[in-house]
């Protein structure tokens, strides 16, 4: 179970609780918690919503920075029936670090605070009786732990976050708990790839038993109808007059993967998937074999109170506001989202570039944060780092593997390859990930400011470019803007005249903006400048056919440390942090309305 990555589901077969609402929380600032015996139970708790991070209920400072290790735990109940079934403990996320006791057992551990795990919990469990699970967690960032950064020690004691990165380190079961009981023989995974012919497809399909067992696949379309059925653990549906899924006019089917044993079905697990192809010819993007003009944002999962805690209403509020604004598309900056946020997407027909939090890897650009002046791939942590780095990709595209919302691997944000120190890890990186998709998506990265046309080592590598820019924000600024224009046509001009025949998006471009803030003439953080720099920057678009997409940062307002460069937050938003729009979210709905869709 410890590797498997399968969303949950109930069904005749399956069981899955949830175990979200209060859990008892306690901080364990001099890491005294297991030698005082704490994974048999907590006490002296605060109460704590789970799914949330902890950090924004406090009204104290030294609770919400809090940096170092914290439990959760609470009660559960497990059936008698469940007894012939393996029992499993699923962590959406828990972040970044984990160790789940059971009845005082300790069942397993896992890093990575951004992507799901499960725990056997057979061996500890209590069947027709209460259980108890304590979680401890541990929010300190490392060199060699993704997102990066370092962990600081005050000279007053406490440790403070130190993240080479621009978001706020919340923490906690930020993502649902569930309960689970799955059979003995089950399906552990399945993957479906697409080849469209005419006006059928063909939808082949691998499931991946523990045990053997006879395999049977149905495919049912949107009412339910079977369209294609096959046996095997490998084979093709066959689907006459398949309905696509286009972007914009998503259309799904249901996957129904069954196992059986002497006549009786032992397992059965279904999902939703969607038949349409990717694939990067020359500059374009092709969905179908059309090309598609990317429009869309920026992103963090970020609101009020539950901080990086996934929450359905945000969620559906966001998907709103892009479809009220045009956009087709996002990036899961800096770090794979709620699987919510997929299924989501796959309904309304929104591509995502799916982003590992591979993140605060080029210390200069964390500079304004405090960030040191050192090449980042020259660091003794590199070894380490990359071994998570790999573990996070495989999980990554394991779980996401069968949404047709995916897009194209993003496998870092910024790092850093304006030396050859980078090139290495990015071999390695690139080879160890390049049969893990069996629909063979593009993979990439995003681009920071000077890692440029001229400058950067790695331009080999990625199947897209995907440029971070900010002239108009952080150089050629304000009443310079039209310089920042005309280097910004000087890249770009490099780019036309280089024979890289690959298309470019840009993933990151914007200013700050203070929501009410208006003048005239415009001033930084005001919303006409906000909405000029977006002009500035869509005319530039306009002039070259090999950008294929535009993701200003960021759909809204988000929280980060403080400092010098944030006023409460990050504020590049289109929306602010609640979610209403600024000016400039008006000027995009316009442009983006109008846009077709291969533009
Ligand atoms: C970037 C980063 C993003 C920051 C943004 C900014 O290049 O990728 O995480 O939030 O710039 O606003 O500085």
């Amino acid at each position: 179970m410890e590797k498997e990555l399968l969303y949950p589901v109930a069904n005749v077969n399956r069981r899955n609780e949830s175990l979200d609402g209060l859990w008892q929380f306690k901080f364990d600032p001099k890491s005294i918690g297991e030698q005082a015996d704490w994974p048999k139970g907590l006490s002296d708790t605060l109460d704590m919503p789970v799914p949330s991070s902890f950090n924004d209920y406090f009204t104290d400072k030294d609770s919400r920075e809090y940096v170092g290790d914290f439990w959760y735990a609470r009660h559960f109940f497990v059936p008698t029936e469940w007894q012939d079934k393996l029992v499993g403990l699923r962590f959406d996320a828990a972040t970044h670090r984990a160790k789940i006791y059971v009845n005082g057992q300790l069942i397993r551990s896992h890093e990575g605070g951004f992507l799901p795990f499960t725990a056997e919990i057979n061996r500890a469990v209590h069947f027709g009786a209460d259980n108890l699970v304590v979680v401890k967690l541990n929010n300190e960032l490392h060199r060699d732990r993704l997102p990066a950064g370092d962990t600081a020690t005050l000279r007053n004691g406490h440790k403070m976050a130190k993240p080479f990165f621009d978001f706020y380190n919340y923490a906690g079961l930020n993502r649902s708990v569930h309960l689970l009981a799955v059979p003995k023989t089950r399906v552990i995974d399945y993957s479906v790839t697409y080849a469209l012919d005419g006006e059928d497809a063909t939808v082949h399909y691998t499931v991946t038993a523990n045990h053997n067992a006879d395999t049977t696949v149905r495919l049912e379309d949107a009412n339910g109808v079977v369209v294609a059925k096959s046996n095997g653990s490998t084979g093709d549906l066959l689907v006459a007059n398949a309905h696509l899924w286009q972007v914009g006019q998503a259309y799904l089917y249901k996957l129904v993967i069954e196992l059986h044993q002497d006549g009786a079905t032992i397992d059965t697990y279904s999902a939703e998937i969607g038949i349409r192809t990717v694939a990067i010819v020359g500059h374009e993007i092709l969905i179908n074999g059309q090309s598609v003009y990317l429009r869309g944002f920026g992103r963090h999962e970020d609101s009020n109170f539950a901080g990086r805690g996934f929450d359905l209403k945000v969620e559906t509020r966001d998907l709103a506001l892009m479809k009220w604004i045009g956009a087709n598309s996002y990036r899961s900056s800096h770090y794979p989202y709620d699987e919510q946020a997929y299924q989501m997407a796959d309904k309304a027909g929104i591509l995502i570039i799916d982003e590992v939090p591979a993140v605060g890897f080029k210390m200069a650009a964390a500079s304004f944060l405090g960030g040191l002046d050192q090449n980042f791939f020259d660091g003794d942590w590199i070894d380490s780092l990359y071994d998570h780095h790999l573990d996070q990709v495989q999980d990554l595209i394991k779980r996401d593997k069968n949404h047709p919302s995916v897009l194209a691997w993003s496998l870092f944000n910024e790092p850093d390859t304006s030396s050859e120190k980078c090139v290495p890890y990015f071999t390695k990186l690139f080879k160890a990930t390049a049969d893990l998709d069996p629909q063979k998506r593009p993979r990439t990265f995003t681009l920071n400011e000077d890692d440029t046309y001229e400058t950067s080592h790695a331009l080999q590598f990625p199947d897209i470019y995907l440029l971070n820019r900010y002239p108009g924000w952080y150089h050629k600024w304000g009443y310079e803007i039209s310089d920042g224009e005309a280097g910004l046509r000087d890249e770009l001009d490099q780019w036309a005249a280089s024979d890289i025949d690959k298309p470019i998006v840009f993933s990151e471009y914007g200013g700050d903006t203070q929501a009410g803030l208006h003048k005239l003439p415009s001033v930084m953080w005001s919303e006409e400048y906000q909405t000029e720099l977006l002009e500035m920057f869509n005319r530039v678009f306009d002039s070259y056919d090999f950008i294929r997409g535009e993701q200003p940062w960021n759909l809204a307002d988000f929280q980060t440390v403080e400092g010098n460069m944030r006023v409460d937050g990050n504020k590049k938003g289109l929306f602010t942090r609640d979610r209403q729009p600024k000016a400039a979210a008006f000027y995009l709905k316009k442009r983006w309305h109008d846009l077709p869709l291969d533009y």
